[in-house]
């Protein structure tokens, strides 16, 4: 069966009540290929309820971040049952601005992504390596360690609801797309190593997808490679050229 293609938004730290609006409005009107592509934004956590109310149900809705209990003394952290709450079963983790700017390692990833999904989110996770890994040869190892604890918290069941999202870190919101090959390499690695280390099944009908500059310029290029089952989109998915970048591969 074929993995169904997945384009998800990274709003990241931006926007306003107005912007916002205007977005939801924008994607509201623009007839998305919902039967052919899973479509999911995630908005900065203050407009989640906004967003999850005005756009098409038929988009799927997506916090940024997530913590790893249910409620408490966590001041400042988002629930998992608020999303749930809000009508909201998306949840990125382990971006790699988290990982750098908040310290988020890959264990504290797996543990955030295997509580979302215990309370009925969908997860996507995140991975990817840095340009001093990519240049020393490390890649695929670094790729390897940032699955591994995921594995290890995950059980095979879980993996139906994850989408992994392969972002090299010295391709994000810096202009220099990983070129098809670099990317597909990635992704065909990534697959393989689910297919050892989780199983075959899991391998095939994982979403792998691509993030770090997607533009519609680069897209449609990037949607034909084999291994590449959608994209998460960060600085394009705040413009109009996001539409293109959902029917890349249509
Ligand atoms: C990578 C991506 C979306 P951008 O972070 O998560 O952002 O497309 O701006 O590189």
């Amino acid at each position: 069966t074929p993995r169904k293609f997945f384009v998800g938004g990274n709003w990241k730290m931006n926007g306003s009540t107005k912007s916002i609006q205007s977005l939801v409005d924008t994607l509201n009107k623009a007839n998305l290929p919902v039967e052919q592509v899973d479509v999911v934004v995630a908005p900065p956590a203050p407009y989640l309820a906004l967003v999850r109310s005005t756009l098409d149900s038929k988009l799927g809705v997506s916090a940024q971040n997530v913590y790893a209990a249910k409620s408490g003394a966590f001041t400042g952290e988002t629930s998992p049952l608020f999303l749930q709450d809000l009508d909201v079963h998306w949840t990125l983790t382990g971006h790699s601005e988290r990982r750098q700017y908040f310290r988020e390692s890959s264990e504290y990833v797996a543990e955030k992504t295997k509580f979302a999904l215990d309370q009925g989110l969908s997860v996507i996770a995140c991975i990817g390596e840095s340009l001093i890994e990519r240049e020393t040869g490390a890649t695929n190892t670094v790729l390897a360690s940032q699955l591994e604890p995921l594995a290890a918290a995950l059980t095979p069941a879980d993996w139906a609801r994850v989408v992994l999202a392969y972002e090299p870190v010295w391709a994000i919101g810096t202009g220099k797309v990983a070129t098809p090959a670099q990317a597909q390499d990635a992704h065909k690695y990534i697959r393989a190593w689910l297919a050892k280390h989780v199983s075959p099944a899991v391998a095939q009908a994982t979403r792998v997808i691509y993030g770090g500059s997607v533009t519609a310029g680069n897209s449609g290029e990037l949607a034909r490679m084999a291994d590449i089952d959608g994209f998460l989109v960060g600085g394009a998915s705040l413009k109009p050229e996001f539409t293109q970048i959902v029917k890349a591969r249509l």
